[in-house]
């Protein structure tokens, strides 16, 4: 059996496989804002950062492990778990002092992980991707590299306000103290790891690459970018490895408090979106896969590293080798929560009201649709930008926001060159048929999703067994099959209003965001 775990924005997921039969024999979750009320991050976050900051506390994800195996530990028999691979949202950084490898070798099961790791934080709370508080670092790495372009070729991206790189370097501006303490720097991917280890676990190849540090085409830390970024960088991070590698023994904490047997083996973490990319089925060429998570994003294993010349795009590692192309759209289920609460729907209104008298109304109403800043294209508008009466009804303004994301979506996928001939969906969102009904349409592609929704977890459960000598094409053909009667095909008729629209929503853009 392998065990997928994947720490996203709002939830921490497990995925359980059978090697052998093809079967998937559980899946837990657990919400960190319904299950952990006592973080006050209903979405999984603390609201009301300032200056742009959007903080996670570690120990909530780490109270969230705790809970997951629990829950785990009574459907299945931990003891024949093989090997866990995992994956955690991309980009958010956690800071350790020198303790943190001493407290994890003495972890006690009587007592929580939380409690007892919780003091080797040198920062109590994370910067996670929706962080934006990192603008004038960003300007400062890009200086000091002589410009962003170059940063955009040594790394994938230019730099980034979400990425780990500007979060570390205004972390040392801001607290240099802190910053000095701080003889580690994680991701959420390799913190989750490092605990299942029991040791720090070092970085992949695929979320490494969204810290602006990577030097993506010899895998390793580029050292101009370590020093632009903060002093005395390298020896606070570990060797990048690539994801899926096998590096040990699950930790005996988990051995004696939920019956892991001490052969099973801890692989490398990766980032969600690379993970998602090998649940999916789709670590090779020539499919796309849109994810409609608490973030939109596009993304698709790239023949060759191709980098987007206005910046938003980023070339990450794929873990099947080679890389992935990624844009990730900020304004994706929380712009839609708030349409949705503005309306007094639930998700099932939602899923009529998107799907209602579609062609008629199709490409008619167009809004900028971003109710908190985006980073896709960059634009501080803080509530949406209508271009109709904004006292249309429900039904119009629902149709508006779906449609106005996806345009949005297909005009900042065009750098890409792609054509796909399908389109995989994941993420929570992806079961409304009224949202998968208007991405076929405004993309003109037929939309398929697959048996399996956790896909980040599906791709590290995935990614476990491959470790174990298992071939990952032949997982991926058992594992990430359509569901039956989940294709959904475009309303050809719609092609033509949808590329006015397009223009149109270009054009909207350009008068209010200066594109
Ligand atoms: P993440 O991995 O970023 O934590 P998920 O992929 O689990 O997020 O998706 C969670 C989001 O899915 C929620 O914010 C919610 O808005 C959205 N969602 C869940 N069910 C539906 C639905 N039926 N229709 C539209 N959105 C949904
Ligand atoms: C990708 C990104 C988000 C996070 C959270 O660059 O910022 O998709 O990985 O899912």
């Amino acid at each position: 059996m392998f065990l997928g775990i994947d720490a996203s924005t709002q939830s921490l997921t497990a995925v359980v496989l059978d090697g052998i039969s093809g079967e998937i024999l559980a899946q837990q979750s657990v919400n960190f804002g319904a299950n952990l009320p006592e973080y006050g991050c209903v979405s999984g976050f603390l609201p009301n950062g300032k200056n742009g900051e959007v903080h996670s506390p570690p120990a909530m994800w780490l109270d969230a492990l705790d809970m997951l195996l629990e829950k785990l530990n009574g459907g299945i028999d931990l003891s024949k778990i093989e090997i866990i691979c995992g994956s955690g949202q991309q980009h958010g950084t956690v800071y350790l002092d020198g303790t943190f490898d001493a407290r994890l070798a003495a972890l006690r099961n009587e007592n929580s992980l939380a409690s007892q790791l919780t003091p080797a934080l040198t920062r109590a709370t994370s910067p996670i991707w929706m962080d934006n508080s990192t603008g004038s670092a960003c300007a400062e790495i890009s200086e000091k590299m002589g410009g962003a372009h170059e940063v955009c070729r040594i790394s994938g991206s230019i730099a980034i306000e979400r990425f780990s790189g500007p979060q570390i370097r205004r972390f040392h501006q801001t607290d240099a103290a802190a910053y000095e303490r701080t003889e580690r720097i994680h991701l959420v991917s390799s913190f989750m790891g490092s605990v299942l280890l029991g040791r720090s676990m070092p970085i992949d190849l695929g979320d490494g690459a969204g810290m602006n540090l990577l030097n993506l085409a010899e895998g390793r830390w580029d050292e101009n970018l370590l020093d632009a970024t903060a002093p005395e960088l390298a020896k606070r991070l570990l060797a990048p490895m690539p994801a899926g590698s096998l590096l040990g023994s699950i930790h005996p904490y988990f051995q004696k408090k939920y019956g892991f047997s001490n052969s099973c083996q801890i692989a490398t973490f990766t980032g969600d979106n690379p993970a998602s990319l090998v649940g999916m089925g789709a670590t090779l060429p020539g499919q796309v896969v849109i994810s409609l998570g608490t973030s939109d994003t596009y993304f698709a294993a790239m023949p060759q590293a191709v980098t987007d010349p206005q910046g938003f795009g980023h070339v990450f590692g794929n873990p099947a080798g080679g890389f992935m192309s990624l844009i990730c759209f900020r304004n994706g289920s929380l712009a839609r929560e708030a349409m949705r609460d503005a309306h007094r729907l639930d998700w099932s209104a939602f899923e009529k009201q998107a799907m209602l008298a579609s062609s008629l109304l199709a490409g008619r109403n167009l809004m900028l649709p971003f109710y908190q800043p985006e980073i896709t294209p960059r634009c501080s508008l803080s509530e949406p930008i209508f271009d109709f009466e904004t006292d249309a009804d429900s039904t119009a303004q629902v149709r508006a926001l779906v449609e106005s994301q996806f345009l949005n979506m297909r005009l900042h996928s065009q750098w890409l060159g792609v054509e796909p001939e399908r389109i995989l969906l994941t993420g929570g969102a992806s079961r409304n048929d009224g949202i998968a009904q208007i991405i076929a349409d405004v993309f003109q592609v037929p939309v398929e999703r697959l048996e399996v929704a956790n896909s980040a977890a599906l791709g590290a459960a995935l990614l476990a067994a491959a470790a174990g000598g298992q071939d990952l094409s032949s997982l991926q053909a058992c594992y990430c099959q359509p569901e039956n009667g989940s294709r959904l095909l475009p309303n050809t008729a719609l092609a033509p209003i949808y590329q006015q629209a397009l223009a149109r929503y270009r054009q909207l853009l350009a008068a209010h965001a200066g594109e």
